[in-house]
């Protein structure tokens, strides 16, 4: 019994160490977790991104605007933008893709010049844990290879154009195509998209297809080879793009012919030259494709990097227009 204070003291003393050693318990974990939920708590800002851009070139009024579109909104938001040119070679362009997983970027936003032949560099990203943001143009890789694709639906913008075209001519036409880059999303889809709806009016031939590559420079090359060829057998033009159809409008004063009244003419982009060729009237029809897409890219990348959710797709609104709205709509183009 002489023992029982010196007992009742161990008891005490082990009693207060085990209440200490479940306080510790309890709070390590907390501190713990609460230290993750601190660090999913805080996203990260448009200030810590840094941000790589793959950009394939500089071949039209349209991609102007896109990169100016990308390069201000960058700058606006405090983002570090890592912007390459890869002036319209897909080898540079893949190049620009290793330098920004070597630099160990956040993210990386890429046009591809062409559908094909990216597989590899992008499971060089995948593997580094960088994802690929697709903007503009798509690509045909898994989709595991990619997390998101940004820009427009090709695919209508071709079936507008022939709308548009079935309208102008009342579904009778002659017509010369001038495509876009060989093997790019927009030149496939505008290709396909044209033929989908022209198929119902047999009267619409498409009497010639060829490259222009997206430029005026080619535009006005291939046309004036069509017009050597066809003569006034043709009666209507589809260029992919504006900057082909401005090239085709001097090409066809050239042979003596009258844009837009002799040969009507239909192009995609609703850039601010082809508003001027319609005030003009030399154009008879721009479909809208919208570079605008630096705001929409790097909110998506933010989305990304704090591992929000986000869609797979995410479409660019589009219109139509014709020359009589030109004049009280040209002030209002950003492009
Ligand atoms: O229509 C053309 C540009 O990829 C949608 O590329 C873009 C196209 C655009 O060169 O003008």
């Amino acid at each position: 019994m002489r023992n029982s204070p010196i007992l009742l003291y161990l008891v005490l003393c082990g009693f207060i160490l085990l209440s200490f050693g479940c306080i510790q318990n309890q709070t390590l974990p907390f501190t713990q977790s609460s230290n993750s939920e601190l660090e999913t708590e805080s996203p990260k800002r448009y200030e810590d991104l840094i941000i790589g851009f793959a950009q394939l070139g500089a071949e039209s009024e349209w991609r102007v605007a896109n990169t100016n579109s990308i390069k201000e909104t960058a700058e606006q938001l405090g983002v570090e933008l890592r912007f390459y040119d890869a002036q319209q070679k897909q080898e540079n362009q893949i190049e620009a893709v290793r330098k920004l997983i070597m630099q160990k970027v956040d993210v990386i936003g890429i046009s591809p010049i062409v559908e094909t032949g990216w597989e590899e560099v992008f499971q060089e990203a995948k593997d580094a844990g960088i994802p690929i943001i697709l903007v503009d143009r798509r690509a045909s890789v898994s989709e595991d290879l990619y997390v998101s694709y940004l820009g427009s639906d090709f695919l209508e913008e071709g079936r507008n154009a022939a709308r548009a075209m079935v309208e102008l001519t009342n579904g009778k036409a002659n017509v010369v195509e001038l495509v876009g880059t060989i093997g790019s999303a927009p030149a496939n889809d505008r290709y396909k998209g044209f033929r989908e709806i022209i198929e119902d009016y047999p009267e619409i031939k498409i009497i010639d297809s060829q490259t222009g590559d997206f430029t005026l420079a080619r535009g006005r090359e291939v046309m004036a080879g069509f017009l050597q060829k066809y003569g006034t057998e043709i009666t209507a033009v589809f260029a992919h793009n504006d900057d082909m159809a401005l090239g085709a409008i001097l090409a066809i004063e050239e042979y003596g012919l009258r844009p837009g009244i002799d040969i009507q003419i239909i192009s995609i982009d609703a850039a601010r030259g082809a508003f001027e060729a319609m005030i003009a009237g030399k154009l008879n029809a721009t479909i809208e494709c919208n570079p605008l897409l630096g705001p929409q890219f790097f909110e998506l990348a933010l989305k990304v990097v704090n591992k929000e959710p986000y869609p797979k797709w995410v479409p660019s609104i589009e219109g139509i227009f014709f020359p009589e709205s030109a004049i009280e709509i040209l002030p209002t183009r950003k492009y």
